[in-house]
């Protein structure tokens, strides 16, 4: 395995590359196959508590055509030995997961929000040597903590791909009352369409034909830029809540557990029943609006951690946060409408406990309509709180970027090298987002605690324009961890960084 500062470079290459499968394409040392977590394990500890795996998965990361409602899509995605690529765990299991790449370029899995120990953690150039085509790979780690989680490729835009799929950990102590439980997961597509790809997207982004389009007002309702085959740039209609452009990449097509709107999902229970539903924003560049027809949500969990329970209309999920809501159904048959926030699109699917009319993909109702609930508004359950505590430690981070020329970066003190902690410290992340754009920011291997939410605990915390966020960790997983905007577009073309343990 590569010493710290070559991998340091490793992943300076990635930052300094403005192109496409940049941290992909970074891998080109000659580290041999890892074939197991403790290859990769560099200088930080390795548990020793893993040789009982509760939960063995074998994946296949692959072309495949997949059906999303009468359109075939060519694109790249995971196929498991047990059929789905889903993967739960109870808390405190520990999972074994096999991934063999048939892709034609390298690849890896980050674990999305679980804190497990750094060779795990899937990031390439970081974390472990990227994988290599026909290589295999084992993912070894515990799942220390109950909740809504997944797993998605971390390397260039493979997660814009279909590389991705949900990761539940099951948690004895949440209410098990619920009569069903689905897991949903919102996405939005352009790969595999008229032949695009992510990557086609990044080009149209970072080249020519920019038109109006750097100036970032909020004046231009509604134009967009054709950006051939299949898949435009944003803009549609400004959300006003979250200011300005919301996204970059005007997709094709928004899904519900992969499914466009006119072939839509049903999920099925009877009037009356109690439903436990977790959500997934598994998006590449698309924050969605999302509500349910007739009824209001209780939330329960924010990534995964969970919440004082309060009842909402609707709520906005950005890329890599997940929501857990409970609700009572009613009688009939309810939109499940997730708006692509200023995108003039949406997906959808529907919840039917009885006969009934299907209401139409294009319905609007009452829910949809009110204010949504940004998922910082709410306070963590007792037992999510961390210890109160003064910081050791303050880190000043400032998220810049615009788009044109299409360039996001974070600097950190006013540097764009990582920051740094020691373990035991409890560190104050101040970030500052100067950008015109919102960025769902993303921290490896810990789970934040918002101050100014109560002590809220959360991995993905979404920045408004102009918006400043103060998140503390305590530094109890020594490592370097990647931390980012989970928009695949911005973190591809300069929105990454990293916290390192002296
Ligand atoms: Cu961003």
């Amino acid at each position: 395995m590569t010493n710290n500062f070559s991998r340091r470079q490793l992943l300076l290459g990635g930052l300094m590359l403005a192109g496409t499968g940049a941290l992909a394409a970074c891998g080109g040392n000659n580290a041999p196959a890892a074939s197991g977590s403790s290859s990769s394990a560099g200088p930080y500890p390795t548990p020793r508590n893993l040789a009982q795996p509760a939960v063995r998965k074998k994946l296949t990361a692959r072309p495949m055509s997949i059906d999303i409602g009468g359109i075939e899509a060519q694109t790249w995605g995971y196929s498991a030995d047990t059929g789905e690529p889903a993967i739960e765990t109870t808390v405190g299991d520990v999972l074994q997961v096999d991934i063999t790449n048939d892709l034609p370029e390298s690849t890896s899995i980050h674990w999305h929000g679980i804190a497990l120990h750094h060779a795990a953690d899937g990031v390439p150039g970081m974390t472990q040597s990227p994988i290599e085509p026909g290589e295999t790979f084992r993912y070894l780690f515990e799942t220390p903590h109950g909740g809504t989680y997944f797993y998605h490729s971390h390397s260039g835009l493979q997660l814009d791909r279909g590389l991705h799929a949900p990761l539940i950990v099951r948690d004895p102590e949440d209410a098990d009352d619920q009569d069903v439980e689905w897991t949903i997961v919102l996405d939005d597509w352009v790969d595999g369409i008229d032949g695009s790809t992510p990557e086609d997207q990044l080009h149209m982004l970072t080249g020519m034909g920019m038109g109006d389009h750097g100036d970032m007002d909020m004046g231009d309702h509604g134009g967009m830029d054709m950006g051939g085959d299949g898949g435009m740039m944003a803009h549609g209609t400004p959300d006003p809540a979250l200011g300005g452009d919301a996204g970059d990449v005007m997709y094709p097509h928004y899904l519900i557990n992969g499914r466009i709107p006119r072939a839509h999902r049903t999920f099925h229970a009877r009037p009356g029943d109690k439903a436990r539903l977790r959500f997934i924003n598994a998006g590449g560049d698309t924050i969605f609006k999302v509500a349910l027809g007739g009824h209001r949500l209780t939330v329960t969990h924010v990534d995964g951690f969970p919440v004082r329970p309060r009842d909402i209309e609707s709520f906005y999920l950005s890329m890599g946060e997940r929501v857990d809501v409970e609700v009572v159904l009613g009688d009939g048959a309810f939109p499940l409408t997730a708006l692509a926030a200023g995108k003039d699109d949406r997906a959808f699917a529907v919840v039917r406990t009885s006969g009934g009319r299907v209401p139409a993909p294009e319905t609007t109702f009452p829910e949809l309509n009110a204010a949504g609930t940004f998922l910082t508004s709410f306070e963590p359950a007792d037992r999510a709180l961390v210890p109160e505590g003064k910081p050791d430690r303050e880190v000043s981070i400032d998220l810049s970027g615009q788009m044109m020329p299409y360039e996001w970066g974070i600097l950190t003190d006013g540097q764009s090298s990582p920051g740094t902690v020691r373990e035991g410290q409890r560190l104050r992340m101040i970030m500052r987002n100067r950008t015109m754009m919102p960025h769902p920011m993303h921290i490896h291997g810990h789970t934040w605690s918002l101050p100014g939410s109560g002590g809220l605990r959360k991995d993905t915390v979404l920045l408004l324009h102009g918006e400043t966020v103060i998140a503390d960790l305590i530094a109890n997983n020594p490592g370097e961890w990647a931390f980012h905007c989970h928009n695949a577009y911005h973190m591809e073309t300069g929105m990454m960084s990293s916290l390192r343990y002296e």
